[in-house]
């Protein structure tokens, strides 16, 4: 397994639209297994592969308490199939967007169709912090990240600090 370079605002390819990954193989898998590492080491909760420069539609997660056994979840091609009318508010950080924070609201709950780790179609009715990260996740394969929900004075200000911090680096 390896830890992967993580990629920070301003980088364009976090605007990339990612495109779909076309077979579920050792290749990938290798790419799940070294996401969920470079994850597990910044640490975060959940990974795209955008964010280690790979714009394909894949994500990595694990919500796992601490203290309790790791739940790591692969995610491919994933798709929104449902979201809640209700919203629900979340402190929000990005691994692309080191040290920064805002909450950001989101549908409470949502529903996503994926292909697993072996490549098997699953859904999943997500809920609470699940919800907020896998929407979180979504959003980066539609290049989006959670500061683009911000006014523009804000992200500004948000970008200025992480080009900031990278340079100290
Ligand atoms: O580690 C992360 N924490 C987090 C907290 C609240 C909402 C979303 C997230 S995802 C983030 C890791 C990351 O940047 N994933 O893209
Ligand atoms: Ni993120």
């Amino acid at each position: 397994m390896a830890i992967l370079p993580i990629v920070t605002v301003p980088d364009p390819l976090l605007k990339e639209i990612s495109t779909p990954v076309e077979v579920v193989d050792d290749a990938l898998r290798k790419l799940m297994d070294d996401m969920l590492e470079t994850m597990y080491a910044a640490p975060g909760i959940g990974l795209a592969a955008v964010q280690v420069g790979r714009p394909i539609r894949l994500l990595v997660m694990d919500l796992a308490e601490e203290d309790a056994e790791p739940d790591p979840q692969f995610y491919v091609n994933p798709e929104l199939t449902w979201t809640s009318d209700e919203l629900a508010t979340y402190n929000e950080g990005c691994l692309s967007i080191p040290e920064q924070y805002a909450d950001i609201d989101r549908p409470a709950e949502c529903k996503i169709s994926y292909l697993d780790y072996h490549g098997v179609e699953q859904m999943v009715h997500a809920t609470g912090l699940f919800s907020t990260c896998i929407q979180h996740e979504l959003d980066h394969l539609n290049g989006i990240v959670f500061i683009d929900y911000l006014s523009a004075l804000k992200r500004g200000m948000y970008v200025r600090k992480v080009k900031k911090l990278v340079k100290e680096e």
